[in-house]
């Protein structure tokens, strides 16, 4: 039995278009609180937060977008995840909000000494700095802001910043260049959809929950909905060909489950107003609903 705080980030700052503020509430809808309750948890819905003040800091600049509007949602996912003594869900919301949620497991992990682990699943490795992104969008930054990259001046200062070895991306598809040249530079630990289609999720994820265990690290998992074959999760606004498919998606989430090291979780990018009859929200709950315990033969019961 695990303690669950849901926390709804109603954000659509980093994205390029409107919509996930909307997740929160369609996870609501699909049922997450119950279903988890379901599985023997208790849950409380912690309700949506909102950003604090920005302090000046310029809304946007010629290149980057709702600069000072992410960064006040970065403080306030901070301190809502530094206040949680128990499993925090961060329910999104763009994905701006891994700079809140990731900067304050670190935080929370550093207090204990330990480090934290991140299994970051996504199409893009979010790698950019407010200096390389192209696009101005800063859901494609928050990776290199919690691993101390430079060029984050406007950001809270990190407590404690993630080592770029203790993060794990599996599903990558869509790389800029200036992120490929950070993954080279930094010894991410990079499992492609190349490398996944030709060895699998199992072995490589069992040797990275095998690293976390033996480093006491606590781990973070961010999961964007883009990780996954747009096909069976249409709903986010950067689809990419070529995702994860039911099986693999699943599977990471029981393996993990099972290793019992899991201590967080951001559910991103959902786009409620792409959707098709809310089964984009609905695979995304029964895939928490996998990493908090559930068995393959309960998922089964469920149609899409
Ligand atoms: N996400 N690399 C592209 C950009 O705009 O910088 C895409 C970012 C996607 C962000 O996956 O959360
Ligand atoms: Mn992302
Ligand atoms: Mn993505
Ligand atoms: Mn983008």
């Amino acid at each position: 039995m695990t303690n669950i705080a849901l926390i709804g980030v109603p954000t659509y700052a980093g994205a390029a278009q409107r919509g996930c503020q909307m997740g929160p509430e369609a996870y609501r809808t699909a049922a997450l609180a119950e279903t988890l309750s379901a599985l023997g948890h208790v849950v409380e819905d912690r309700g949506d937060i909102r950003p604090g003040d920005a302090g000046g800091i310029p809304h946007s600049n010629k290149v980057v977008k709702n600069l000072g509007e992410t960064v006040a949602w970065t403080r306030a996912i901070r301190d809502a995840g530094l206040s949680e003594a128990g499993f925090p869900v961060f329910l999104g919301g763009d994905h701006c909000l891994a700079a809140g949620s990731i900067s304050a497991m670190a935080e929370r992990a550093a207090r204990e000494a330990r480090p934290l682990f991140v299994l970051w699943l996504d199409a893009h490795p979010d790698l950019h700095t407010p200096a390389t992104t192209t696009s101005g969008n800063l859901h494609g930054a928050p990776m290199a802001y919690v691993t101390g990259a430079e060029g984050f001046d406007d950001y809270p200062p990190l407590a404690a910043r993630v080592e770029p070895e203790n993060v794990m991306m599996m599903g990558l598809r869509s790389v800029d260049p200036a992120e490929n040249a950070r993954i080279a530079a930094n010894g991410f630990e990079v499992r492609d959809m190349r490398s996944i289609d030709e060895h699998g999720v199992a072995a490589p994820l069992r040797a990275f929950l095998e690293r976390v265990k033996a480093a006491n690290g606590r781990l973070h998992v961010s999961l964007d909905v883009d990780f996954l074959e747009p096909g069976i999760a249409p709903a986010v606004g950067t689809t990419v060909p070529g995702g994860a498919t039911f099986r693999e998606a699943h599977l990471i989430m029981e393996m993990v489950h099972d290793s019992g090291l899991a201590s967080s979780l951001d559910l991103v990018e959902l786009n409620p107003f792409l959707d098709e009859r809310g089964r984009t929200a609905k695979l995304m709950v029964d895939l928490a609903a996998s990493l908090m315990g559930r068995k393959v033969l309960d998922r089964m019961t469920r149609s899409y």
